[in-house]
C-alpha cells in the first residue's frame, strides 16, 4: 500500500503546468517533504527516448494514432513501474506533468480513438497506480496560444510533431479534458489557469495543504 502522495498537472498547452509544479515543488520541501517531479512521456531513459520518438524524431512524421496511444503508454508502463511505485512506496510525494487524462483527452477526444480501448490500454500501463489528486489547470484556447507565441520567440525552435495537429483537434482535447474534470470530481480539481501565477499557486496550496497530513500514513 502506498505511503506516499501522488498528484498529477494536467491540461491544454501553456496552461502553466510546469510553472505550477516547481512552486509547489518548492513549497513542500520548504516543510521537510521528500518530492519527485516528473514529465509524461518522459521520466525515465526509455521514456524519454520514446518521448524524442513521439514528438522530435525527424522520422515521426507517418505516426499512426493507435501508435501514439501505445508509445505513450509504453512510457507509462516503464515510469510507474520504475520510478512512481517506488517513490511512493517509500514516503515521497510525486509531482507528474501530466499522466493518464492526457492520453484520454489527447488520444481519446483529440485523436477520437475508442475511449474504450483507451482506457484498456490506460489501465494495462499503469494497474493500480492511480493518482490521488489532478490539478486540472484550465485557460481559454487564446491564453494557450499567446503563452506558447511568447516563449517560441525566447526559445530555438524545435520541431513538435503533436503540435502540428490543427485546431479541431485542440478543441476536441481541451472538450476531453473538460468531461475528464467533470465526470470525477473528487479527484479532478478544476483551477482557473489564465489568474496571475501567485494566486494560481494560492489556490493549488489551498487544495494540496489539507491532504498533506496522509503522506507517510499507511
Ligand atoms: N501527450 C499526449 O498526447 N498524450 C499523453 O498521454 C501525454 C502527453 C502524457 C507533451 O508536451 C505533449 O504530449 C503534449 C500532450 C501530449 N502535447 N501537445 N501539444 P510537453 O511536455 O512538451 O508540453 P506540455 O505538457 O504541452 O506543456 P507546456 O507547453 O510545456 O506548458 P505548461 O508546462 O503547461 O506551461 P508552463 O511551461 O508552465 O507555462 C507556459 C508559459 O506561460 C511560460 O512562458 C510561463 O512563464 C507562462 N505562464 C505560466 N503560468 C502563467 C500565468 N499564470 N500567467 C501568465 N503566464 C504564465
Amino acid at each position: 500500500m502506498s505511503k506516499g502522495l501522488f498528484i498529477t498537472f494536467e491540461g491544454t498547452e501553456g496552461c502553466g503546468k510546469s510553472t505550477q509544479i516547481a512552486a509547489l515543488a518548492e513549497q513542500l520541501r520548504a516543510l521537510g517533504h521528500r518530492v519527485r517531479q516528473l514529465r509524461e512521456p518522459g521520466g525515465t531513459p526509455i521514456g524519454e527516448e520514446i518521448r524524442h520518438t513521439l514528438k522530435h524524431s525527424k522520422d515521426n512524421h507517418a505516426m499512426t494514432s493507435e501508435a501514439e496511444l501505445l508509445l505513450m503508454n509504453a512510457s507509462r508502463a516503464q515510469l510507474v513501474r520504475e520510478v512512481i511505485r517506488p517513490a511512493l512506496a517509500n514516503g515521497e510525494i510525486v509531482l507528474s506533468d501530466r499522466f493518464y487524462d492526457s492520453t484520454t483527452a489527447y488520444q481519446g477526444y483529440g485523436r477520437q480513438l475508442d475511449l474504450d480501448k483507451v482506457k484498456t490500454v490506460i489501465e494495462f500501463a499503469v494497474g493500480e497506480t492511480k493518482p490521488d489528486l489532478t490539478l486540472f489547470l484550465h485557460v481559454p484556447a487564446e491564453v494557450s496560444a499567446e503563452r506558447l507565441r511568447s516563449r517560441q520567440t525566447n526559445l530555438p525552435f524545435v520541431r513538435d510533431r503533436i503540435e502540428e495537429a490543427d485546431q479541431k483537434f485542440f478543441e476536441r482535447v481541451a472538450h476531453g479534458f473538460g468531461v475528464i474534470a467533470a465526470n470525477e470530481p473528487q479527484r479532478v480539481k478544476f483551477i482557473n489557469g489564465a489568474q496571475p501565477v501567485e494566486i494560481v499557486c494560492a489556490k493549488i496550496w489551498e487544495i494540496v495543504q489539507p491532504i498533506l497530513p496522509k503522506v507517510g500514513r499507511w
